[in-house]
């Protein structure tokens, strides 16, 4: 596990550092803010002075529920009031980015300038706009930043309170949707480690629970499913309907549970003139190469693509016909 290989040396940066600035990825999910608090939590019981970076002005639900209900608990700045808390010592302040790498996602582009030491904690391929000049912690074999932090808990031997051990696994439990995706021996540990210190599953339940029209919204877009080739699962939204890149992604993501499907493809507005594209494969489809071919990344498994000025049909006929290519090709 590389958050165990670099314990060391990341410990060393935590020790040197007087202000430690934690910064997620925009709009906080359950593994970004789940990440960010555990990692805050360690912090503190290293007498660490620290703060968590949000600049979203609207959350999710569960998310909304966490940031209610720990209220006061935590020290939450907007990234405006970073330089005046680093009057000037920027020298031995730290960053530290969770669950994303890459320039363009974090809550606040214009902080990293401020940060001559910066650390990455994260599950995501790197890319063409990753951070430079960063230490990564990168793991694409962890299932979410949140099994990469209850890993360091265990390694640091923190004592971490119940509360804060359901909103690690809250987070493991998002990204891995319910131990069905990218699960391995080590996120099924975690989470034991995780239920041994108090986590509750119950909790984790409640945090995770969806609002009844998003979700119907979502089923929506399943009924409109095409198979091609008996193996590629393929939906496109009606342009009526605004989506939310999750969702789109986590549609993505369901259309993988049905038999014989080994890839989805996901159309949908995401706001009034853009299209978004969400895209899965089990391993045989290499979704990067596909989602390249209109301007999209990602890696084998994911990716996504965001295309304006052109409507849900155009997109999918540039989409089809590169799959059509990319099939005969095989
Ligand atoms: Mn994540």
């Amino acid at each position: 596990m590389e958050i165990i290989k670099k314990k060391k040396k990341l410990l060393k940066k935590i020790k040197h550092a007087k202000k430690i600035f934690i910064m997620a990825h925009k709009n906080l999910d359950l593994d970004a803010l789940g990440s960010s608090i555990g990692l805050f939590q360690i912090l503190k019981k290293k007498k660490k002075n620290c703060y968590i970076v949000i600049d979203d002005k609207n959350h999710e639900l569960g998310v909304d529920k966490i940031l209610k209900e720990l209220e006061g608990c935590l020290k939450i700045i907007t990234s405006d009031k970073v330089e005046h808390i680093l009057n000037g010592k920027n020298k031995n302040s730290l960053l530290i980015i969770l669950d994303t790498n890459k320039h363009e996602l974090v809550q606040s582009e214009s902080i990293l300038k401020l940060f001559p030491e910066k650390v990455i904690i994260d599950h995501h391929s790197l890319g063409k706009t990753t951070i430079k000049d960063a230490f990564i912690i990168q793991d694409e074999n962890a299932s979410s930043t949140c099994e990469m932090i209850t890993s360091l808990v265990e390694a640091y031997d923190i004592e971490l309170d119940p509360y804060f051990a359901t909103i690690l696994l809250s987070g493991i439990v998002l990204d891995t949707n319910n131990f069905t995706l990218k699960t391995t021996a080590e996120t099924f540990y975690c989470a034991y480690y995780l239920s041994s210190i108090g986590a509750s599953a119950k909790k984790v339940q409640y945090l995770l629970k969806q609002d009844i029209i998003e979700y119907t919204e979502r089923q929506k877009l399943l009924t409109r499913l095409e198979v091609i080739s008996e193996k590629i699962a393929f939906t496109k939204a009606t342009p009526y309907t605004i989506y939310r890149k999750e969702d789109l992604a986590k549609i993505a993501d369901t259309l993988l549970f049905f038999n014989d499907i080994e890839a989805s493809f996901v159309i949908g507005k995401i706001d009034k003139d853009t299209i978004g594209v969400s895209a899965r494969s089990l391993g045989s489809f290499d979704i990067s190469a596909i989602l390249a071919k209109i301007g999209g990344g990602g890696d084998e498994v994911h990716g996504a693509v965001t295309i304006k000025n052109k409507n849900i049909s155009q997109v999918e006929k540039m989409l089809k016909e590169v799959i059509k290519k990319q099939e005969g090709e095989k």
